[in-house]
């Protein structure tokens, strides 16, 4: 029996400069819904990569006096390194400048056209190069610095132009009716709100051809146009999934599960993407998920970092898990969140390094210097052993509900309540006292951690991947029991099975005394 399909995207990023923590944390979230439901038992297909034509990409070249291909090519490999360095398991990297990509967005354009909903027209309105987006006269403000801003802040310009259209207007009722029938289709609710009173409120039609540049994919039958970029781009992800051929082996993960996206782009999103594609008549995507911002707390992060770090930086100095777990863990998912050094440290010095390092190193020194360094026999269970056992294995329950509607820090917020709660187990039962007093008791109590700790590494590895996979080998769990499956007491350690030599998982970050300038 073929498994269950699960398709996860991130946005595709503009590669019009370097990968700045923002894409990173699109990426790291992004990168453990997919791991979660891989280890779930899916068939996942998650996808990234980046958004290459426009006119900001022109511009930014023309100011460092290269192409735009030229531009689009350096950073695209910046984006791909990036996510190499914070171990993101995407199966595929698209760059909307691949010839598949040229394919696939041509024949969404002639789809809609066939369907009646492409039409050729002049367009005059307020532009803003930033946003690639018009603005409406009304969405728009002249500040006391004399310039025209658009609603997301940045300088609007007048364009005029021959423009093609979309009939975006006529799906007004139907992206009413598809928001009312799947109330899960925008997420989290802030953002559905948003979007259904944005639409309430009546759509225009949409300029989606240029003839300014060339810069973008030509429209089919009048090459003087290129696609708008936002057309272009929100087909990347039928694209990756191999549009237009439907018997591509890809095409049975569409439609995408989750396109996970920050909240400035879910209009794009949860209006012009579901009216291109009913239109089109291909089917939608189960759900847009618009995570928040994420802002530097304006606080030096350390003297030697300097105040703006890219992730490359940020991963060398505080450690990968150590920066996905906090992001994953400190900032609710779907709201905004700020970093700072101190907040960086508290956090995974608190948690990682005390609560599951030392609960680790403890429990497996014990085992390793009292019971011969092999999993130590489990005898009769107290309440207090089913106790931590079973919230163990039932965090599994709780971070698949949280991580069904993209709660990430609500599983591990569950997952790290039961690393805690074996903190108290163990401190309680205090295992090198029964050494003299009751061996075999002490025994079952390693045993309970070492098997909590095991069940809690199985359930990490979503977010932590690099350190629970050691955790799992320090346990000598093998390679094919590590799923989501395995959590269970059927799977449990088997008393007598050798252990390799402990070592510590999750380093202490030491600040570091500081250079004097
Ligand atoms: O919007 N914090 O590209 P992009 C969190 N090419 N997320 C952030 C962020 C921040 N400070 N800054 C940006 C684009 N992001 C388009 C997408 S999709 C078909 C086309 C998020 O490079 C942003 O919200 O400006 C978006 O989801 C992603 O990073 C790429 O942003």
């Amino acid at each position: 029996m073929s498994r269950e399909t699960f398709y996860i995207t991130t946005a595709i990023s503009y590669p019009n400069g370097k990968p700045h923590i923002g894409h990173a944390y699109e990426l790291i979230a992004t990168d453990a819904l997919a791991r979660f439901q891989r280890l779930d038992g899916k068939d996942v297909f998650f996808l990234t990569g980046t958004d290459e034509h426009g006119i900001k990409m022109l511009q930014t070249a023309r100011k460092e006096g290269i192409s735009a291909r030229e531009l689009a090519d350096r950073n695209a490999a910046e984006f791909q390194r990036m996510a190499k360095a914070l171990n993101s398991s995407n199966d595929d990297f698209i760059r909307t400048t691949e010839k598949r990509h040229y394919a696939a967005s041509q024949a969404i354009w002639k789809a809609m056209a066939d369907n009646g909903d492409i039409y050729k027209g002049g367009y005059a309105g307020w532009y803003s190069v930033r946003d690639e987006a018009y603005y409406g006269e009304e969405e728009t403000e002249v500040r006391a610095d004399n310039v025209r801003y658009g609603p997301q802040g940045t300088p609007v310009e007048w364009v005029e132009e021959e423009s093609y259209f979309f009939r975006l207007s006529a799906y007004q009722d139907r992206l009413l009716a598809l928001y009312d029938s799947q109330p899960d289709f925008i997420g989290p609710s802030e953002r559905r709100n948003e979007v259904v009173s944005f639409v309430k409120a009546g759509l225009k039609d949409l300029s989606i051809s240029r003839t300014t540049f060339d810069w973008g994919v030509p429209v089919p039958g009048d090459e003087k146009h290129v696609m708008y970029v936002w057309v272009d781009a929100l087909t990347n992800y039928i694209t990756a999934a191999g549009y237009p051929d439907e018997n591509a082996d890809k095409w049975r993960f569409w439609p995408a599960d989750a396109h996970i996206i920050g909240k400035d782009i879910v209009r794009f999103h949860a209006i012009y993407w579901p009216a291109f594609l009913m239109s089109a008549g291909i089917e939608l995507p189960k759900r847009v998920f618009g995570h928040g911002f994420l802002f530097n707390r304006g606080e030096k992060m350390s003297k030697s970092l300097g105040n703006v770090i890219d992730p490359f930086t940020m991963v060398e100095h505080y450690g990968l898990d150590q920066v996905r777990y906090f992001f994953l863990r400190e900032v609710p998912f779907g709201q905004d969140g700020s970093y700072s050094h101190e907040a960086i440290v508290n956090r995974t010095n608190a948690d990682l390094a005390n609560d599951l390092g030392n609960l680790a190193q403890r429990s497996l020194s014990m085992i390793a210097k009292n019971c011969g360094g092999v999993v130590p026999k489990q005898g009769e269970f107290a309440d207090a052993d089913k106790a931590i056992l079973t919230q163990a294995e039932a965090a599994l329950a709780t971070a698949r509900e949280a991580m069904a509607e993209q709660g990430i820090h609500h599983a591990l917020a569950a997952i790290f309540g039961v690393v805690a709660e074996a903190n108290r187990y163990f401190a309680a039962q205090e295992p090198w006292a029964l050494k003299k007093t009751d061996p075999a008791r002490m025994e079952t109590v390693l045993w309970t951690t070492a098997e909590t700790i095991r069940r809690v590494a199985i359930l990490c590895q979503p977010y932590i991947p690099g350190s629970a996979e050691r955790l799992l080998d320090l346990l000598a769990v093998p390679a094919g029991r590590r799923q989501f499956e395995h959590v269970a007491a059927g799977h449990a350690l088997t008393a007598g099975t050798a252990l390799p030599t402990p070592q510590p998982v999750f380093p202490r970050y030491v600040e570091q005394p500081e250079a004097s300038a």
